[in-house]
């Protein structure tokens, strides 16, 4: 059968290209999640992020943001690095953001990919996303059975943890799909105990605007006053959430050398942090996605702790 021996191609290639886990499901409308997405606005969980408002039609369906689309294909990319910053009392950057922004990266390997199946397999028509686009990555990465939403809300696999990008190629092939697997949280609340700003309201629901992650990264503006001294000294994202979760005792090192920190980032001390200079921050932090808040932003999380 050739759509057995096409998906089988792909998969192979795509981890070839250094993505773990690799998970395919039809293209079509998510009417659940649509639901769900609708009362996560309505609640105002985004906050000031207006982008996740907008294109709700084609958030919800592929076969509009890609027309003629068959297939989702949700590919993993491992960013864990379980090294730590030296000095314990230095601000914190959330492991993702430790070397070269993710987004350029993996997008690379996207589009190798897809010129990989129209080389491979013929006229195939697609695009390529990672955290870049009206794409409920989560929902498509759980119906393919790459893992299950955690509590954090986060997609966890079971062989290697949460630390993962999540990145799609959405094609105009049909191929085999995957299904779902069991969500594996069980009776553990470790995460909900866990986080600092009582962000996770509930069972897999996230109030935005309440995440650390947000408030250090998406917020423009100034930080709520309600938050001082709820910051657990993080200024750029927040990894609590996963720290505690059992099944990152599985996660693995990453291996990708763009991911690595610049050799001065963990060791900078806590008064290195408050003394950054506008020449530091563009030094340590050229083509990592912690450029996203600029020296100013950083600046002010960095205040925001004192
Ligand atoms: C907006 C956003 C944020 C916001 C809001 C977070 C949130 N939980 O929604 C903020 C800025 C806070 C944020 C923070 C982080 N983010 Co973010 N974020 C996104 C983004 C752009 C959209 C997420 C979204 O659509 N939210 C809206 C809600 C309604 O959708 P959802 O949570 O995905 O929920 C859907 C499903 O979970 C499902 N569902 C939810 N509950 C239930 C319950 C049941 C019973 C069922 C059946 C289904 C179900 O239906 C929902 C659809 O309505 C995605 C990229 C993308 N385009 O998807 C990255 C993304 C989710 N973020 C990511 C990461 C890494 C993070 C951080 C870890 C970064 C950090 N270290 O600081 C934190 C983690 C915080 C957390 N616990 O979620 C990764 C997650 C990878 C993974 N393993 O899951 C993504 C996928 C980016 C990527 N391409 O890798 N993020
Ligand atoms: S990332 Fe941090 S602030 Fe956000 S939900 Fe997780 S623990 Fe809470
Ligand atoms: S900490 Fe526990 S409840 Fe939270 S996501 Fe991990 S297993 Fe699930």
């Amino acid at each position: 059968m050739l759509k057995e021996r096409y998906t089988t191609l792909i998969r192979e290639e795509a981890l070839r290209l250094g993505f773990e886990f690799t998970g395919i499901s039809k293209a079509e409308q998510l009417d659940k999640e649509a639901k769900m997405l609708e009362q996560w606005l309505n609640k105002n969980y985004h906050g000031k992020m207006s982008y996740m408002a907008n294109h709700f039609d084609k958030r919800i369906d592929p076969t509009k943001l890609v027309p003629g689309s068959k297939s989702v294909i949700t590919l993993l990319y491992n960013y864990h690095n379980p090294e730590k910053q030296t000095d314990k009392t230095a601000p914190k950057i959330s492991q993702y953001a430790y070397g070269k922004d993710y987004h350029h990266v993996i997008k690379y390997k996207l589009k190798s990919l897809l010129n990989f199946i129209q080389e491979e397999i013929g006229e195939v028509d697609g695009r390529c996303f990672v955290d870049s686009a009206p794409v409920m990555e989560r929902t498509w990465a759980e119906r393919s059975g790459t893992g299950w939403i955690g509590k954090n809300s986060l997609l966890i696999n079971k062989q290697a943890g949460s630390y993962f990008f999540l990145a799609e190629l959405i094609i105009d092939l049909e191929l085999e799909y995957d299904s779902p697997i069991k969500d594996y949280c069980g009776t553990c609340t470790r995460c909900i105990d866990a986080c600092p700003t009582d962000a996770i309201i509930g069972d897999k629901i996230i109030d935005g605007s309440k995440c650390i992650s947000y408030l250090t990264i998406e917020l423009k503006e100034a930080m709520p006053t309600e938050f001082q001294g709820k910051m657990d000294n993080w200024v750029f994202g927040c990894d609590i959430c996963q720290e505690v979760c059992p099944w990152n005792r599985f996660a693995k090192r990453h291996n990708e050398p763009a991911f690595e920190p610049h050799p001065d980032l963990l060791s900078m001390t806590k008064n290195d942090w408050e003394e950054i200079t506008e020449e530091v921050f563009r030094k340590v932090f050229k083509k990592s996605a912690v450029k996203r808040t600029k020296y100013t932003g950083l600046k002010r999380n960095i205040n925001f702790l004192k």
